[in-house]
């Protein structure tokens, strides 16, 4: 098995317990198993850039951070990253901001993961980089001399061409995508725009999963990220689970709980979740004091303007529309901006008739997988999920809805309230299947298998 080395944005600390994420997870224990290094940015920053490394070694997996200085953050990571290329890759160019000092920074951060990574990397070596923030950094490497087989995937979509043109130098970014071997996509969609753009814009050709433009050919290929099903199933049978549950049962009264979990981010669809259940309670007064919308948003990236902005409109719709609808003992909106450990959410999601998952665009979307593996199967919610997610691909068993029409979305959640027990079972047992045959460590050996020449097909990766 030859040593995987990961680079990512930040690397998530290992060993952090119950707050560890799937992907946490399952490159952990690749990196474990292949005794590889974990490279990133340690989250922290310093005045002034000195280029150290601090190792570290948690639970067998070994890290090597680098602190950031105040500029590069605000560059690279609330700049170009989070100003820049998340909007333009959600769909949003309204949102996304241009400016030279972003472009400037996001390369010169990139360089110096570079020089951090690079003495690390050994001739057998395989390097997986991650994400939006990171796009430049295989070319870097190559520019270092470095001709491992090294791979690249995108967690968020990857947007339609005509929207991508709209970034300057757009080309010099996408180029540096063909100095990686394999390139990721969660979903057959982002990856049908990617060969578009690569076969317009760069005059590429498609064989199969290749793509060739000029004298270099990478593979590019869709591998949907999934949960730790195993681990989350069991999280929503803990005892912790069960507490959160009854806390919320009690609460309820015998209500119906509609539960919404997202970072507070313009792209999850927030503010037309709000706006689609204030139609339900419009247009459905019977519908009033049986049923609560929990949502929790913890606010995310709180420097950049935008997030900003929707938290203050969310605030704003969330007072509006309790002040119209809430009784003495009834309140339609709990809007809650704190996370929570993964035992105990699990526990809110079973607790929860319906799962209102509406993201006006997401590269896959976890939550909607969380929600489904937290389901008693004996008496399964109800998923309500945006045509727009990625995972709506996999989880077609869910009500499909378009988030942007407030009456499509009450349609589908009257539609949940009522459904049957037969029917939430047999659709919950189909979503189910695809969340624990396509899960987090299917999704790496789907792609890992790819960059080491192990897996030819995704497909394959299903027995591995
Ligand atoms: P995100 O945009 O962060 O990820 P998502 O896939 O839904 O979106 O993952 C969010 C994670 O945060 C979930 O595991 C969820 O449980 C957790 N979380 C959210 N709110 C929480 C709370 N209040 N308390 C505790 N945990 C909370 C990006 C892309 C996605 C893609 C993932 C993985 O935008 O499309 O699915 O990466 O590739």
């Amino acid at each position: 098995m030859s040593r995987l080395i990961v680079i990512s944005n930040r690397v998530k600390r290992p060993g952090t317990g119950a707050e560890q994420g799937g992907l946490a997870v399952a490159l952990s224990s690749a990196l474990r198993e292949s005794r590889g290094i974990w490279v990133g940015w340690s989250g922290e920053t310093t005045e002034r850039f000195t280029g150290q490394i601090a190792f570290n070694e948690d639970s067998g997996v070994k890290t090597a951070t680098i602190d950031l200085e105040e500029q590069d953050v605000d560059e690279y990571y609330n700049g170009y990253a989070n100003k820049t290329l998340w909007p333009l890759f959600h769909f949003r160019i309204d949102l996304a901001e241009y400016a030279r000092d972003f472009e400037g920074g996001y390369n010169r951060v990139n360089e110096r993961f570079a020089d951090t990574a690079s003495p690390l990397i050994e001739p057998e070596d395989v390097v997986w980089v991650h994400d939006y923030h990171m796009i430049p950094l295989g070319q870097m490497l190559r520019d270092r001399g470095h001709k491992n087989r090294i791979g690249f995937f995108l967690h968020i979509p990857w947007p339609p061409t005509r929207l991508l043109v709209s970034l300057p130098h757009h080309s010099v970014l996408v180029e540096t995508l063909f100095a990686y071997d394999v390139v990721g996509f969660h979903t057959e969609e982002w990856l049908e725009s990617f060969r578009h753009y690569a076969e317009r814009e760069m005059g590429g050709t498609v064989s199969g999963d290749f793509i060739t433009v000029g004298n270099r050919t990478i593979q590019a290929v869709a591998c949907p990220i999934g949960i730790d099903t195993q681990e989350f199933v069991a999280a929503s049978n803990s005892e912790e689970a069960a507490i959160m549950r009854e806390q919320v049962d009690v609460s309820m009264q015998g209500r119906s709980l509609i539960v919404g979990v997202d970072r507070l981010d313009y792209s999850k669809g927030l503010e037309e979740r709000f706006n689609g259940y204030a139609r339900l309670l419009k247009d459905n007064p019977e519908c009033h004091r049986n049923v609560v919308l929990l949502q929790i948003a913890p606010p995310s990236r709180g420097e950049v303007e935008s997030y900003q902005e929707i938290r203050a409109t969310l605030d704003s719709l969330a007072g509006r529309l309790n002040g119209e609808y809430s009784d003495v003992d009834w309140t339609p909106i709990r809007y809650v901006n704190q996370g929570y450990p993964r035992d105990r959410l699990a526990g809110v999601y079973r607790a929860a008739r319906i799962g209102l998952v509406t993201p006006l665009r997401d590269g896959m979307n976890l939550v909607a997988k969380e929600y489904v593996a937290a389901q008693d199967p004996e008496d399964p919610g109800v998923l309500v999920l945006s045509r727009f997610a990625g995972a709506a691909l996999q989880l077609k068993d869910a009500l499909l809805i378009n988030p942007y029409s407030p009456e499509e979305m009450a349609d589908a959640i009257l539609k949940a309230l009522a459904m049957p027990l037969e029917e939430r079972k047999r659709r919950w047992r189909k979503m189910m299947d695809s969340v624990e045959q396509q899960d987090v460590i299917w999704w790496r050996t789907c792609f890992t298998g790819r960059l080491t020449g192990e897996v030819l097909n995704p497909a394959e990766a299903e027995t591995a």
